[in-house]
């Protein structure tokens, strides 16, 4: 341990720390804006500077620890430094707040009005020129609001080690774009949102459809169903000031009913019919010599991410369409039929924790009926403000349910939201199926937790059932290249775009800097989905009576011609 002053208290910290972790420990936040821990640790913006004995200003988010160190984290010099940091940073940025999506939760105008800045216009001069790139199908990036943090470069870079975006010109010219700045639609970006996750400012936006989602509910003629991600129930909560980790999902029911949709249903119920078309297509791979590893194919980010930078793995590829892809296209035919409506007159919407959702549903391929599956996806955090819009008090909301029948879902559906989730859920149903026999407890723990690649071996009906699961698309990289080199063998892969898994996806609330460096933000989410698993008399998807009549009355057997024809889709390389 190392033993310092930090503002005349003694505090002992780890070898290694850094001045803001030991400060951490001795009960001081120091403000911070660029820096994200293993991420983006490259001291730029100057926000978390402080003061050593000797008068010196350093940058504490990246400034070792050391024995016997005085730091003051609070004289004038260090405030004063903060605050001209902060006016020379607003002095060339579109300061367009009222309107902002980002205002009230901006990491820059908190630390705005923390600070003091009272005079935001000081150093008002020329202003970096900047256009807005609408150019990609889910977000968009406006750098007149954009801060040169590189958080979104790093994530980009580091996390996801795509690269899509960087630092473009020096000096006051640079801006953060694609190279020879296409548009980002131009490039190979899978469309995860892990960027506009971390920005702290309004710079990286999703491109927001909640004006086309209230005008449908206001069109008489139309049917306006919603479906809602198993991720988006452990998140929204944060939206509206609960502590991370709160299941809404009964307020959330309750909100989206009152916001007029015509059927408030869920994803769940179609993470279960994948798995039953999923399972049926593994099991029918393994026996009958079919392309393996099989991969799953329902985080459209990773589908991309597989066309793109692994073109040769396509044929791995579960064929079958994401359960949003799925819901979409049986609620246009299974339910259109059920209920008597013309399925032209429905508007399909769903509610997901991810921006490739947007991108998702407007491939090729994925129009059943002749007609998009569904019509709009909207994220976690715009579904957030059409609640706020409309004057919904969410947290004074009762719990209420989804209707019925493509609202009901079973334990195994609700964990898809966490990374892992898809091959429990997969194997709890493909191992009854091989054996025949009820498995005496259905929780396949060895692939739960957040570590970014897991791996298990199972014995299935005398058969060693080698398994893996990787979120994030690095650690999705570094599993793939093992495969390929044959260093690894697997028969089925649970593959997530983002790290974590849908429930720490691009379309989920923003936390800041300084509480994703510090909390389990996707532990945290994920664990109040397996509660909810836990708590579900129903935990194996073949065990869902609403999906088996779907099957007895409509779809015949998994893998049938209409399964086929409805629930499956083809890519590209
Ligand atoms: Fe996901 Fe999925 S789990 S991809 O993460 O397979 O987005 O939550 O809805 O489609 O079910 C997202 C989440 C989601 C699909 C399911």
């Amino acid at each position: 341990t190392i033993n310092l002053k930090i503002n005349g208290i003694a505090v002992t910290a780890p070898k290694g720390s850094t001045i803001l972790e030991a400060a951490r420990l001795a009960h001081i936040e120091i403000p911070t804006l660029c820096f994200l821990k293993e991420i983006n640790e490259i001291g730029a913006c100057r926000i978390c500077i402080v003061e050593l004995k000797n008068g010196k200003l350093v940058t504490s988010c990246v400034y070792p620890a050391e024995e016997g160190m005085e730091v003051y984290t609070n004289t004038p010099k260090v405030l004063d430094s903060r605050k001209k940091t902060l006016q020379l940073l607003l002095s060339n940025h579109n300061r367009s707040c009222l309107s902002c999506v980002r205002s009230g939760h901006c990491e820059l105008q908190e630390l705005a009005h923390e600070l003091g800045v009272d005079d935001e216009g000081y150093y008002d001069g020329e202003i970096t020129p900047s256009e807005i790139d609408t150019s990609a199908a889910h977000m968009i990036r406006d750098n007149s609001k954009c801060i040169l943090c590189r958080r979104c470069v790093a994530v980009c870079e580091n996390v996801q080690g795509i690269g899509v975006i960087g630092a473009n010109n020096r000096g006051f010219s640079t801006s953060i774009g694609s190279a020879f700045e296409m548009g980002l639609g131009e490039t190979s970006c899978v469309s995860c949102g892990q960027c506009i996750a971390v920005c702290p400012t309004g710079a990286l936006t999703e491109k927001d459809y909640t004006a086309d989602v209230f005008a449908a509910i206001a069109d008489p003629k139309k049917h306006v169903i919603v479906q809602t991600a198993p991720a988006v129930r452990a998140g929204l909560g944060e939206e509206f000031g609960l502590p991370i980790g709160t299941d809404v999902e009964g307020k959330m029911a309750a909100a989206l009913r009152r916001l007029g949709f015509d059927k408030v249903f869920d994803t769940n119920f179609s993470a279960d019919l994948t798995i039953m078309e999923e399972a049926h297509e593994f099991i029918d791979r393994v026996q009958n010599g079919g392309v393996l590893p099989l991969i799953t194919s329902c985080s459209p980010g990773w589908v991309k991410y597989c066309e793109h930078y692994f073109p040769d793995m396509t044929e791995n590829l579960s064929s079958c369409k994401s359960p949003q892809q799925m819901f979409g296209a049986i609620a246009k035919s299974y339910y259109a039929e059920k209920a008597g409506i013309d399925p032209k007159d429905i508007v399909s919407v769903s509610v997901m924790p991810c921006t490739a959702k947007k991108f998702e549903i407007g491939r090729e391929d994925e129009d059943a009926n002749g007609m998009p599956d569904v019509d709009i996806s909207i994220t976690t955090r715009e579904l957030a403000r059409m609640i706020k819009k409309a004057g919904i008090r969410f947290l004074d909301l009762p719990d209420e349910e989804f209707d019925a029948p493509l609202g009901l879902g079973t334990g195994a559906a609700v964990i898809f939201g966490a990374t892992g989730g898809v091959m429990e859920a997969a194997l709890r149903t493909a191992v009854e199926t091989l054996t025949g026999e009820e498995l005496p407890k259905p929780d396949f723990t060895e692939v739960r937790g957040t570590k970014g690649i897991k791996e298990a071996t199972y014995n299935v009906a005398g058969m060693e059932v080698k398994i893996a699961v990787a979120s994030g698309l690095g650690n999705a990289r570094e599993l793939l290249n093992k495969v390929k080199s044959g260093e690894a063998n697997y028969h089925f892969i649970e593959i997530m775009g983002c790290p974590g898994g849908c429930v720490n996806g691009g379309g989920q609330p923003q936390q800041p800097g300084y509480v994703r460096n510090t909390t389990d933000i996707r532990g945290l989410r994920a664990k109040v989905l397996y509660d909810i698993d836990t708590a579900n008399p129903i935990r194996k998807s073949h065990e869902n009576p609403a999906i088996k009549e779907l099957y007895a009355t409509y779809l015949g057997e998994p893998g049938s011609e209409k399964a086929h024809h409805l629930l499956h889709t083809t890519y590209v390389k």
